[in-house]
């Protein structure tokens, strides 16, 4: 193999993935030998790729070809048998897991910073995926870190460009290279799992819906999903271009990154079904008709009708939530008899319970759904489970929800983050609020009694491993609830997430910040967000 040079290296500090992956500003990334490092440290770090074959693809954000070119020359270096890559180097991180697991590959790298923006200014990202065509789990990733601790040499293919436009398969040096479409496989998988035909039927009874993509990756697959295979009007699907820095915005599904979708859906003549999608399109939102549905709503309500598609017509195994995600879903899968996880945030943790059949269906308050079908979130599929349920049931996405409030009772529900605040302000605070946990209960914060606070620690049912510090849960007498976390995806300084619930068991019509009222003045005694940071006001509110 006299095309493989290979080049010496140092370590570089802080290639620590974090919940989802290596992110880092995309200057960071395109810094001689960066990204090489971390491509030779995964290789490390797993043992090597010689004879494996692994799927590659992106979100198409800015650096997105170049790193899929240098990826391509570091697997053939290294041994790969095969790579399997989306055409032009786009995947969706769903579709990706589908074609890890429908072909077979050892695993496969995602390029990605999910819902941070992209651009040279921006972010990028880069994550392992494994065989099941799941995120690898802590004890990978830390072999990973520690491979690019040590790392001196790299390998590289000295070869012209792969052409990543041209579908089909052909030789790049002495590997194997198959360019596919993004969309077909996934399409066939969303057409097993739900009912085309109900939902097409939907469709043309006047139903309308609104896909805004984001400027991301969802597009050209919500347009093949919605508009030709199910028939939803031309136009329908929205912003359906990916470009690399995602039409300058930031590609996050919420009421504030996505407040277009937000002003069709609340004004006149609103559409009946508005949902929209990440950078990488694992995430979803979800509003009807002047209804915006949280996150973890949806993920009940999902739980409580996902049986109405066929994909799901057994029944559930099991359900799981991140542990700051509401406790909505608890409420359905006691009322079910099914069980119910809660795990550390980052879908890594959600692997183990779908491998073992000990649950079906998965989510975080972080607009992220998902069930056993992959082995990621996935936005579109949550759109069309929706869409499915609507179609059976007949009802807009307001009946839906108070009628589950009804049955279920409502969690309101919030999260307000703190972006960019200083590292050593943001560490000390959750610090100093780990070293006090102890004394908190029995104590009165704005007229709400501690019951109990602790730092969360994850044992997983699977293979006993456990991840310890992963958020502060505080639970208050009479069914309300904070967490705070710092975020382990951001590129500057340190994000605060603060996530608030309250259950009502009768009263589902309060303004949910009314209702968490209470919740986030206890919050701001027994934290002192405002000293410490300087924060009157978090910087997003979703
Ligand atoms: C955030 C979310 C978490 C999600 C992660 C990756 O992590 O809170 O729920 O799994 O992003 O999402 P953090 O550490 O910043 O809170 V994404 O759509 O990679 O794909
Ligand atoms: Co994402």
């Amino acid at each position: 193999m006299t095309d493989v040079e290979r080049i010496a290296t140092k370590p570089i500090a802080g290639q620590k993935p974090g919940t989802s992956g290596l992110r880092k500003k995309t200057r960071v990334f395109m810094q001689p030998g960066y990204l090489e490092n971390f491509v030779q440290s995964i290789w490390n770090g797993i043992g090597g790729i010689s004879g494996k074959t692994l799927v590659v693809g992106g979100d198409g954000r800015f650096f997105n070809d170049a790193a899929i070119q240098t990826i391509l020359k570091m697997a053939a270096a290294s041994g790969a048998a095969k790579v399997i890559v989306g055409q032009n180097g786009f995947l969706s991180t769903p579709a990706a897991s589908n074609l890890i697991r429908v072909r077979g590959a050892d695993g496969g790298v995602i390029l990605s910073a999910s819902h941070n923006p992209g651009g040279p200014d921006e972010d990028f990202g880069i994550k392992y995926n494994m065989a099941n065509g799941g995120p690898a789990p802590e004890g990978v990733t830390a072999a990973i870190f520690a491979a690019t601790e040590i790392i001196d040499s790299y390998d590289i293919l000295n070869a012209p460009d792969a052409d990543l436009a041209q579908i089909g398969s052909r030789a790049f040096g002495p590997m194997q290279l198959e360019v596919v479409d993004p969309v077909t496989d996934y399409a066939t998988l969303m057409e097993k799992l739900f009912d085309f035909n109900a939902i097409r039927a939907l469709l043309q009874s006047g139903f309308r819906v609104r896909f805004d993509a984001m400027h991301a990756i969802t597009g050209p697959y919500a347009l093949e999903i919605l508009e030709r295979r199910l028939g939803a009007a031309p136009g329908s699907v929205v912003n359906a271009v990916p470009s690399p820095d995602f039409g300058g915005g930031h590609p996050d599904p919420n009421p504030v990154w996505a407040k277009d979708l937000m002003d069709a859906m609340y004004g006149a003549d609103a559409p009946d079904f508005g949902a929209a999608s990440d950078g990488d399109g694992d995430r979803n939102m979800i509003v009807g008709k002047g209804a915006y549905v949280t996150p973890s709503d949806s993920l009940a309500v999902l739980a409580a009708n996902a049986h109405l598609a066929p994909g799901y017509a057994a029944g559930l195994k099991g359900v799981a939530r991140s542990m700051p995600t509401s406790c909505a879903v608890d409420r359905v899968a006691e009322a079910r008899g099914m069980p119910c996880f809660a795990t550390p945030t980052g879908w890594k943790f959600f692997g183990n319970l779908l491998d073992a059949g000990m649950a079906t269906l998965c989510g975080e308050e972080s607009a992220g759904t998902g069930s056993d079908h992959v082995r990621e979130k996935d936005g579109l599929w949550a759109v069309l489970l929706w869409l499915n349920i609507l179609a059976v049931k007949k009802q807009s996405v307001a009946a839906v929800m108070a009628e589950h409030w009804a049955e279920f009772g409502r969690t309101y529900y919030s999260r307000h983050d703190y972006e960019a605040i200083d590292s050593t302000v943001a560490n000390t605070l959750v610090g100093d609020l780990k070293a006090r946990l102890a004394d908190l209960p029995g104590q009165t914060f704005a007229g709400l009694t501690v019951e109990s606070a602790e730092d969360f620690s994850y044992t997983d049912p699977v293979d006993g491993s456990v991840s310890a510090g992963q958020g502060v849960q505080i639970r208050f007498e009479g069914g309300a609830r904070v967490v705070l976390r710092l975020s382990g995806t951001g590129t500057e300084g340190a994000t605060l997430r603060v996530y608030l619930e309250r259950f009502d068991p009768a009263d589902f019509s309060q303004d949910p910040r009314q209702a968490l009222a209470p919740v986030i003045a206890a919050t701001q005694e027994i934290a002192g967000i405002v000293e410490r940071t300087g924060r009157t006001e978090p910087d997003v509110i979703t």
